[in-house]
C-alpha cells in the first residue's frame, strides 16, 4: 500500500521528494489541491472541508497506509481534526511536530524565528507547541505571504527574490535569532538564499529530511516499512495547467507527470 501525501498545491512536492529519497521502497500517491490553492489565507473551516475530501480519496480509493499532511497551513489548521477522524485506522503525520521535536532537542537555541503563511502564523500552533516544550526559548513570528507566490512564479536568486527576502528577514523581530523555521513547504526552494542572507549564522529548520526521518521511525514502530517498491509514484492535482506542470519539476527536483483528478 502507498503513502498518501497531500498539499494545497505543488509545494508539498518538496516533502514528497524527501520521502522518496529516504524511503525508496515506498510508493507515493501525491495529491495537490491546486483548484483551491492557496490555503495560506483561507479559514480553518474551509481548509477542513478540502482536506477531508483529499484524505478520504487517499485512504478509500488509493488505500494509503499513512497520510502525510505536506503543508504547514493544513497541518496547523487540520491535523487534530484529521487525526481524530481517522483514529485507529492509519498514522496521520503532520509537518509541524517533527520540526518542533528537532528544535526542542537543540538546547543551544535561545531565540527562534518563524516565517510562514498568514493562516499558519494566526493558528498559533508553532508558538503554543514551542512554549509548552521549550518555555525558555523566545519565539518571534512573521507572516511572509509574498514568498509562496514569488517562489511559484520562479523567482529565486535574483533582484526580486533578494529584495523580498531581505525586506522580511531584516525585520527587527529577527535580530539575533539562532534559528529560523521555514514554516511553509515552498520555502525549501529558497533555503540557500536565506542561508546566504544570514551568512550561514542562523540554523534553518524545514520539514523535508526531518519529516522523512521521523516517518522511518513511525513506520518501523508500526511495521509499515515496505521491503520492495510496489508501483510507480503518482501525482494528482485538482486543477491541471501548463504552469503547474512546468513548476512541478522545480519543486520535486525531477521530471514528473501530473494527472488531473477532480474530487
Ligand atoms: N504549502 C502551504 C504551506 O506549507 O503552508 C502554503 C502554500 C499556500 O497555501 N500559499
Amino acid at each position: 500500500r502507498p503513502i498518501g501525501i497531500f498539499d494545497s498545491g505543488i509545494g508539498g512536492l518538496t516533502v514528497a521528494h524527501a520521502v522518496s529519497k529516504f524511503l525508496p521502497n515506498e510508493t507515493i500517491v501525491y495529491f495537490g489541491d491546486t483548484a483551491h490553492l492557496p490555503y495560506g489565507d483561507k479559514s480553518p473551516d474551509r481548509i477542513h472541508s478540502f482536506v477531508e475530501k483529499i484524505s478520504d480519496f487517499l485512504l478509500h480509493e488509493m488505500h494509503a497506509k499513512s497520510i502525510v499532511i505536506a503543508c504547514n497551513t493544513a497541518s496547523a489548521t487540520s491535523y487534530e481534526y484529521l487525526r481524530d477522524k481517522y483514529k485507529g485506522s492509519v498514522p496521520i503525520i503532520n509537518v509541524i511536530d517533527p520540526i518542533i521535536e528537532n528544535l526542542v532537542a537543540d538546547n543551544t537555541l535561545k531565540k527562534v524565528g518563524l516565517i510562514a503563511t498568514k493562516t499558519t502564523i494566526e493558528s498559533g500552533v508553532y508558538q503554543e507547541k514551542m512554549k509548552r516544550r521549550s518555555p525558555s526559548v523566545l519565539m518571534e513570528v512573521l507572516p511572509t505571504p509574498l514568498l509562496a507566490p514569488m517562489i511559484e512564479e520562479g523567482f529565486s536568486k535574483d533582484k526580486i527574490s533578494s529584495t523580498i527576502i531581505e525586506n522580511y528577514l531584516s525585520h527587527p523581530k529577527f535580530k539575533n535569532i539562532d534559528a529560523l523555521i521555514l514554516g511553509c513547504t515552498h520555502y525549501v526552494l529558497i533555503k540557500e538564499e536565506i542561508n546566504d542572507y544570514f551568512e550561514g549564522k542562523v540554523k534553518l529548520f524545514d520539514a523535508t529530511d526531518i519529516l522523512a526521518l521521523k516517518m522511518i521511525d513511525i513506520f518501523r514502530k508500526e511495521g509499515l516499512l515496505n521491503e520492495n517498491k510496489e508501483a510507480k509514484n503518482t501525482f494528482f492535482v485538482s486543477d491541471l495547467t501548463a504552469s503547474f506542470q512546468a513548476s512541478a519539476a522545480r519543486f520535486y527536483g525531477e521530471d514528473i507527470v501530473l494527472k488531473h483528478k477532480v474530487l
